[in-house]
Formats: structure tokens, C-alpha cells, sequence
């Protein structure tokens, strides 16, 4: 991470409070919703009961949704306001390393933020971003939430959907599209109907994705195992498991 703010590295809560400033700077720059402010503290919450750590069960998920989007016709990666803010570059990155492509596609949809957002990931390097066209719906969904790029989402087989609103992963699963979730609450719908549910810190979760894409990139033999071998299921289960016994030291 960089030290774009002054929290001594040696501060015990340095992760988590880097984290908040970002949080705190993209509503600032009107890239994350003030929704978004109370979205992080949730997800804290749980981070917290994990140990702030990667669990083996979260890595085994991120080595799968690598394979997903190396072995997918199309893949898209969505990003929303906290995304944004949190993982910028890190985003962009894995894009690049996967094929796949960026999306802005909001739950508080605004043109101004659609356009902040993309024009922080091209900041970051990315040369493409999608989500300004909005000429595809997600059915079952009202008018703004609905909104997609008929050939970003719209076309896609596989998404990654990081921090998603439970209805529109339900909607999205319902359009038959594979979708990768990452959501700190194993039990919060979007994680229930992920075929890969990625319980962990997007700020651990989407560079090791990248980790594993790069280790995973030309094998398709490697990357059927890292889907077969992945059971969605247990990994909620273990996340759960992992939560409830947290230590609240
Ligand atoms: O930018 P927009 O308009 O698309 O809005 C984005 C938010 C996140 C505000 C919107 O999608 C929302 O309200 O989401 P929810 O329903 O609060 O769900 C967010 C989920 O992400 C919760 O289950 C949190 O536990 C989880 N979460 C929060 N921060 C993190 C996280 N998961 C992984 N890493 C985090 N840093």
C-alpha cells in the first residue's frame, strides 16, 4: 500500500486506519457514496472477528475466481465507489493480467459519479473502463440500478463483484452469469449466491487474485483444478466458522 496518509507504520491498527482514510478521501473526491462510509465499517467489523487475515479457505477461493476469469469467454470486473477508493491500481492490474474488463456500475447510480470513478481508474492506468454506455438493463432490477453495458455486463459470462448489493447479485445470478463475489460477511446474500465467494479484505483479496492469475496464466489444466477442487459451500461454512470464533483481543 502506499503511505499517502500520516499513519505511522508502526501504529497497530496502520491497515485499518490507511483503509479508512481511503474511504473517507473517495467520498472527499466524490468517487464512494456516503453509503459506502457505513458499508466499511461493517465489513471492519467482521475483518476484525477474522484476524484481518487472508484465511486458507478465502485463498483457496481467489486461486479459483483466477481461473474463472483466465478461463472465461468474457469477464468483467465490476467496481463500484468503495472498490474505487480502496483498490485502484490493484484493479487495474488485474484486468490487465486477466483480460478481463473494467465496469463502473453502481448501487447509488450518478452520472458524476460514473465519470469520477472511471477517470480515477484511467489515473491508475487503465486504458478502457466501460459503465458511461448504460445501454443494457439487468431485468427484475428499477431503472438505475439496472443500468450495464450491454458488451461490458451485459455480455459477460463470468463478473467479479466486489462489496455487490444483494439483490443485484441475485439478479445477475439470475441472468445465468458466474459470478465471483468479495464480501466480508459470508452470510450476506451476494456471498450465498456467489459461485465463488471470496470472504476476505478486498485490499488482501483482489492482489492475491492477481498472484494467482499470474501463477495460473497458460495452464488450463491448472485452471480447471483451482475451479473443481473449489468447493463454495465449505468455504462459507469455514469463513462463518472462523468469524464466530474470532477473539475479540
Ligand atoms: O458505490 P455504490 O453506489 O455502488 O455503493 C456501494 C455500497 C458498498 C455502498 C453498496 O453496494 C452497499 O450498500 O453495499 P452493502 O449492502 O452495505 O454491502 C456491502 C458488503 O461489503 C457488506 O457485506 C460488507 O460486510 C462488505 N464489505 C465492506 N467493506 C469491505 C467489505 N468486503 C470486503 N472488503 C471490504 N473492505
Amino acid at each position: 500500500m502506499s503511505d499517502d496518509v500520516e499513519v505511522p507504520q508502526s501504529h497497530p491498527r496502520y491497515e485499518s486506519l490507511l483503509t479508512r482514510h481511503r474511504i473517507e478521501a473517495g467520498v472527499d473526491r466524490g468517487i464512494t457514496s456516503r453509503q459506502g462510509l457505513i458499508a466499511q465499517g461493517r465489513g471492519e467489523a467482521f475483518d476484525y472477528l477474522l484476524g484481518e487475515r487472508t484465511i486458507d479457505s478465502a485463498d483457496r477461493a481467489e486461486r479459483a475466481a483466477a481461473a474463472y476469469l483466465l478461463s472465461a469467454d468474457h469477464a468483467v470486473i465490476s467496481v463500484n465507489g468503495n472498490a474505487a477508493a480502496l483498490v485502484p491500481g490493484e484493479l487495474v492490474e488485474l484486468a490487465e493480467v486477466t483480460g478481463a474488463d473494467l465496469e463502473v456500475n453502481l448501487f447509488n447510480r450518478t452520472e458524476e459519479r460514473i465519470e469520477a470513478i472511471a477517470e480515477y481508474l484511467r489515473e491508475h492506468g487503465a486504458s478502457d473502463v466501460k459503465g458511461l454506455t448504460a445501454d443494457g438493463r439487468i431485468p427484475g432490477l428499477d431503472h438505475e440500478r439496472a443500468k450495464v453495458d450491454a458488451d461490458g455486463i451485459g455480455d459477460a459470462d463470468v463478473v467479479l463483484v466486489p462489496l455487490e448489493d444483494g439483490d443485484r447479485a441475485e439478479a445477475l445470478g439470475e441472468m445465468g452469469k458466474t459470478e465471483l463475489v468479495v464480501d466480508l460477511n459470508p452470510r450476506s446474500r451476494s456471498a450465498e449466491v456467489a459461485a465463488v465467494p471470496i470472504v476476505d479484505n478486498i485490499i488482501r483479496a483482489v492482489p492475491n487474485v492477481t498472484e494467482h492469475a499470474r501463477d495460473l496464466r497458460g495452464d488450463a489444466e491448472a485452471q480447471r483444478a483451482a475451479i473443481e477442487g473449489f468447493d463454495a459451500d465449505s468455504a462459507r461454512a469455514d469463513a462463518e466458522r472462523t468469524i464466530r470464533e474470532g477473539d475479540l483481543e
